[in-house]
């Protein structure tokens, strides 16, 4: 047997294959909302922590290959209290995993639906991720057993138990918040609708075409789907939207026509941070 070769990179490419379930998992943990640290301190305590939000195990091989892909729009705060919890917690996971932020440009009301399809298309340019999540940016995870990691066959509901919902689905279809797919699920179901322009259904129209497509949703255990979210008042440009139950009556009929094969959008900026990667998107406006 020969020993070791260094990669290309110089990097020992023989390395074992990261163990189930890692070692670094400590279950519960406590979540700090108030106050979050700023980006300076929070890259100073992820050191191994990348340009563009980046991180890999350095002393084994990753199993799983995450993108985070998170729709945003001025919540400053938000997203450090994010990033603060995010990226030690996936470390522990020790995945491989990137952060893309999602920044929908301008001041025409605010589309989650179509942010997330930016960032899955964006995200599989830069690299052949096995998995994709969708994040809310107020969402914080209270347990490290809850894996940010795909199943084979069928998209994950994460965020099965919110503080604000007292720790239980507000209803059995729910799928908003933080959820899954592997770009083969993605596909399938022709990716997310780009007509939902402010507040509301666009997660139930996501969760019909998952049903629609021939798949079903995945969850964890309740006990360990614990999610705290960040109070805050809705947001300025994103009212509920008055459209969203007739959107939803059409779902059956719109959704191999609506979707990622119809996507279209301007990539105004793509901005390497320290601790993610920045999309700046021009996704246009409510016709
Ligand atoms: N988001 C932004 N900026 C915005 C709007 C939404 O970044 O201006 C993102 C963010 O990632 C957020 C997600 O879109 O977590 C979902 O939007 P949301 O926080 O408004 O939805 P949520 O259901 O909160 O979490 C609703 C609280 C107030 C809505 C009142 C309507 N009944
Ligand atoms: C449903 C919305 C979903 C939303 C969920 C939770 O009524 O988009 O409430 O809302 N569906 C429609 O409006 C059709 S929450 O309590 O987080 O404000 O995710």
């Amino acid at each position: 047997l020969l020993p070791p070769q260094p990669g290309p990179t110089g990097a020992n490419q023989q390395l074992r294959d990261c163990l189930l379930p890692s070692p670094l998992l400590v279950g519960p943990v406590s979540v700090r909302l108030s106050s979050p640290p700023s980006l300076e301190e929070i890259k100073e305590k992820n050191p191994l922590v990348t340009l563009g939000g980046r991180y890999r195990p350095l002393d084994c091989e990753p199993r799983h290959h995450t993108a985070i892909v998170v729709p945003y729009r001025n919540r400053q705060s938000h997203l450090r209290t994010l990033l603060y919890h995010l990226h030690p917690f996936l470390q522990r996971q020790q995945i491989h995993y990137s952060i893309y932020i999602v920044h929908q440009s301008g001041n025409s009301t605010f589309n989650r639906a179509k942010l997330l399809n930016v960032g899955v298309r964006e995200a599989l340019k830069e690299e052949d991720w096995s998995c994709i999540f969708l994040h809310d940016v107020d969402l914080l995870p209270e347990n490290d057993h809850n894996t940010y990691t795909c199943h084979p066959q069928y998209p994950t509901h994460l965020s099965v138990a919110m503080d604000k919902f007292r720790y239980r689905l507000p209803y059995p279809q729910y799928f908003g918040g933080v959820s899954a797919v592997t770009p083969d699920q993605y596909l399938k179901m022709n990716g997310f609708p780009n007509q939902y322009w402010g507040w509301g259904g666009e997660d139930d129209d996501i969760a019909t075409r998952v049903r629609l497509s021939g798949m079903k949703i995945v969850r964890p255990p309740v006990a360990i789907g614990h999610y705290k979210m960040i109070k805050h008042k809705g947001d300025q440009g994103n009212e509920q939207n008055p459209r969203r139950f007739d959107l939803l009556k059409r779902t059956r009929l719109n959704w191999r026509s609506d979707g990622l094969n119809s996507l279209t959008y301007e990539l105004l900026s793509k901005e390497l941070e320290p601790l993610y990667t920045n999309l700046s998107v021009n996704i246009g406006e409510d016709p």
